[in-house]
């Protein structure tokens, strides 16, 4: 296992913070009225998408979900051009067309964020199964959810990525609720991972609020993938502190459920590794905090200030149109 330095818990600790300030952001602007469509919050789950993406290299490739503005930020995403997709501009990733759910930047490896539960999983199969065949080097990771790992898709993506002892990983972030469903009405199993032996690869589940926990479980998953030795199935639990979608009146949370896991915050539990293993004081993660918030402030206002579709151009690359939440 790689040992975890100070420059990889500080790129986390920035990471994460990066996250949570474009999230709530998007938040507030989505309560003004300003962001039409869904957008779908991973506040509370920002140590997954950062544990993971520091383990990987710039060469390797994501695929996410409807939940993906974490992952396309930790994976080097631009947090403009992302902010101008959710505001539906013209300088967004796609043109403003497709919104939170239509986020891409095959630059930086992330091949997507993706409205069809479960897809993220066939298509990391896809990009694992070519830089396979053209022994490029890479490897994939695929985002899903604990409500997507019942889907048929993502038995067919674990069996084929085994089969064919593909270099990706399957990370499935097990935030507690599927919809508006909890996890034991619909998974079966204490954990997901645990489905792991039946398509004869590792499963291991983890702390998904523990950062340094999720790099390290990663650190051995790549080297796995990177050595040919195929896929690892990772769980890591976790809790969206938000909605489903924002809006979502929670309904089905118990009261002071939120409340108690906001206590563990994953930003919080790695500032205090940061202090304690790495000396690193209080002023210095503030300064972290004030420039994401300042970084995101920009991209808010570049956002803001970006030109609309004109109405000629609005139909440009738009193939159907329709609403998922
Ligand atoms: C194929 C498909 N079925 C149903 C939906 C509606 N839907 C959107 S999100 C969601 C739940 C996904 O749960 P999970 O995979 O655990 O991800 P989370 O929302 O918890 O991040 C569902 C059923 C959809 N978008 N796609």
């Amino acid at each position: 296992m790689i040992q975890l330095t100070l420059e990889t818990a500080r790129a986390m600790h920035r990471s994460m913070c990066r996250i949570r300030y474009f999230e709530e952001a998007a938040s507030a602007k989505y309560k003004d009225g300003d962001l039409p469509g869904f957008i779908h919050l991973s506040i509370g789950q920002e140590a997954c998408a950062a544990g993971v993406c520091i383990a990987l290299e710039s060469t390797d490739y994501i695929t996410s979900t409807h939940r993906g503005h974490g992952h396309c930020l930790a994976k080097g995403g631009d947090a403009n051009r992302m902010m101008a997709e959710l505001f539906a501009k013209q300088a967004g990733y796609s043109q403003g067309r497709g919104g939170s759910m239509h986020i891409a930047d095959v630059s930086v490896g992330m091949l997507g964020a993706n409205g069809i539960v479960g897809q993220s999983m066939p298509l990391g199969v896809g990009a694992a199964l070519t830089a396979q065949v053209t022994d490029s080097g890479s490897i994939a990771l695929a985002f899903f959810g604990e409500g997507a790992s019942g889907a048929g898709v993502a038995h067919e993506a674990m069996n084929m990525a085994s089969l064919w002892r593909l270099p990706l990983i399957f990370f499935c972030e097990a935030n507690r609720y599927a919809e508006l469903s909890p996890y034991e009405i619909h998974v079966p199993l204490a954990n997901v991972a645990d489905r792991a032996p039946a398509y004869d690869m590792p499963g291991v589940t983890i702390d998904g609020g523990d950062a340094v926990a999720v790099f390290e479980t990663m650190t051995e998953a790549v080297a796995r993938a990177r050595g040919g030795q195929g896929p690892t199935l990772v769980e890591a639990k976790t809790y969206r502190w938000h909605g489903h979608y924002e809006g979502d009146p929670q309904r089905y949370k118990p009261e002071g459920e939120t409340e108690a896991e906001m206590a563990r915050d994953p930003i919080r539990r790695l500032e205090a590794v940061l202090n304690d293993s790495f000396g690193i004081d209080e002023a210095t993660l503030e300064t972290v905090h004030r420039e994401e918030k300042v970084a995101i402030a920009a991209a808010v206002a570049f956002a803001e200030a970006a030109d609309d579709p004109t109405p000629d151009e609005l139909t440009a690359n738009v193939y159907a149109e329709g609403a998922i939440v």
